[in-house]
């Protein structure tokens, strides 16, 4: 089913796993804890590296400072790449601090926004130690009520102090900037949108691009759109994959919508998001409240390639003459055929050549090793969104 140029995309995928997603997480209403949840950072390395293990599909684990910090980052490093994994994207985190209440980058105390600009800097003292690449920043920052703040000027300190965090940055380092519409403020946010976070990373400079989350839209978003655009302007940084039915739900990708994960992922495909020169990175954000976190993450990954191959084998050629020729209905088609395509035995056989289990996520149940954490992994505390 799968040609040698598709094959290879395949082989190349790497979808980053948040540290986040297996650490106890919830709503303000509960946070329900599991058995077997990582009590420490090196605990949720370790959970990582088994959807890996599982699914071939990946190889990288994002870490969030302060979450995630331990007293020797060589020694996590170390700890990962034993288990075949690597440490990827640094996440900051300015929303968790008293000082940052009316904001943190954008605050117009200049001592607060020196404070969130000192944190950026201690994360890009980490990268130094794990060797990540990128230094996602993702911001609470925002206003409740009309008049609270100057919309105008909290634009202009923003810029400022992404300028100070960017020139810190090595020569192989880059800034992701993540954009949402609303929450935890609900009348403006200051990245609310993929214009402004393109209007303010194109003021720094080529290591500055921007972190696309499907659950940071309105919704009805033509999110599709965005990415042919910003591959187009070549500042689509990252991906967080998620999906929402009213909010940020950061439910399991492709759960909520699949349709619109292969629409996204056409596009990818299209722009050259999936070519050997890209720098597209695609990460997992998620929250499994409910559900058991591995398997949650070996569900969500293997959604992200089943759509990426049903979206490899639309007809490109034949979706272009039909597109230039006017013809709607043949056009529509090509790309429909694909999705309708069942991709599962294909992958299954391409797994079972590679060593791995034909069906990862029935493997993973029957192996016992969640019935083994759980019996492990008592004592401490375990860990959670916020600690
Ligand atoms: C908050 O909305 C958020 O989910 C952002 O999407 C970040 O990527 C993530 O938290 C980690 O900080
Ligand atoms: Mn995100």
């Amino acid at each position: 089913m799968f040609t040698e140029s598709m094959t290879k995309i395949l082989e190349a995928q790497a979808i980053e796993l948040p540290s986040w997603a297996f650490g106890n997480s919830g709503t303000r209403f509960k946070v329900f804890t599991t058995p077997g949840t990582p009590r420490n950072p090196f605990e949720k390395i370790e959970d990582a590296a088994t959807v890996n293990e599982y699914t071939g599909l990946a190889p990288s684990v994002a870490l969030h400072i302060p979450w995630d910090k331990v007293d020797d980052f060589q020694a996590l490093k170390i700890h990962a790449e034993n288990l075949g994994v690597n440490l990827g994207t640094i996440n900051s985190n300015t929303f968790q601090d008293d000082q940052y209440r009316f904001g943190s980058l954008t605050h117009v105390d200049k001592k607060v926004r020196q404070a969130a600009i000192d944190h950026h800097f201690e994360c890009i003292d980490v990268m130094d130690k794990t060797g990540s690449q990128d230094l996602k920043i993702w911001l609470a920052d925002g206003s409740n009520y009309p008049g609270q703040v100057n919309i105008r000027a909290r634009q202009d300190r923003l810029h400022e102090s992404l300028q100070a965090i960017y020139e810190r940055l090595g020569d192989n380092q880059r800034m992701v900037l993540e954009y949402k519409f609303f929450e935890p403020a609900f009348y403006h946010t200051d990245v609310p949108d993929w214009g402004t976070a393109y209007v303010q990373v194109q003021a720094l400079g080529d290591k500055a691009s921007v972190c696309l989350d499907t659950g940071h839209h309105a919704p009805g978003t033509n999110i599709e759109f965005i990415v042919a655009q910003l591959l187009r302007l070549r500042r689509l940084g990252s991906f967080d994959f998620n999906s929402r039915f009213y909010a940020d739900d950061d439910l399991i990708v492709g759960a909520a919508d699949p349709f619109q994960l292969f629409r996204i992922i056409f596009e990818v495909y299209r722009n050259g998001g999936f070519d050997e020169d890209s720098t597209v990175a695609f990460m997992l954000d998620q929250c499994h409240n409910i559900e058991d976190k591995i398997p949650g993450q070996i569900r969500s990954v293997l959604n992200v390639q089943e759509m990426t191959a049903k979206v490899l084998l639309a007809d490109l050629a034949g979706l272009e003459s039909a597109e230039v020729s006017g013809d709607v209905l043949g056009a529509n088609g090509i790309l429909m055929d694909a999705y309708n395509t069942d991709v599962r035995p294909a992958l299954a056989d391409w797994r079972e050549a590679r060593g791995l289990p034909r069906e990862p996520f029935d493997a993973y149940r029957a192996s016992g090793r969640l019935e083994k954490i759980a019996k492990e992994r008592v004592g401490g505390q375990q860990m959670g969104w916020g600690a």
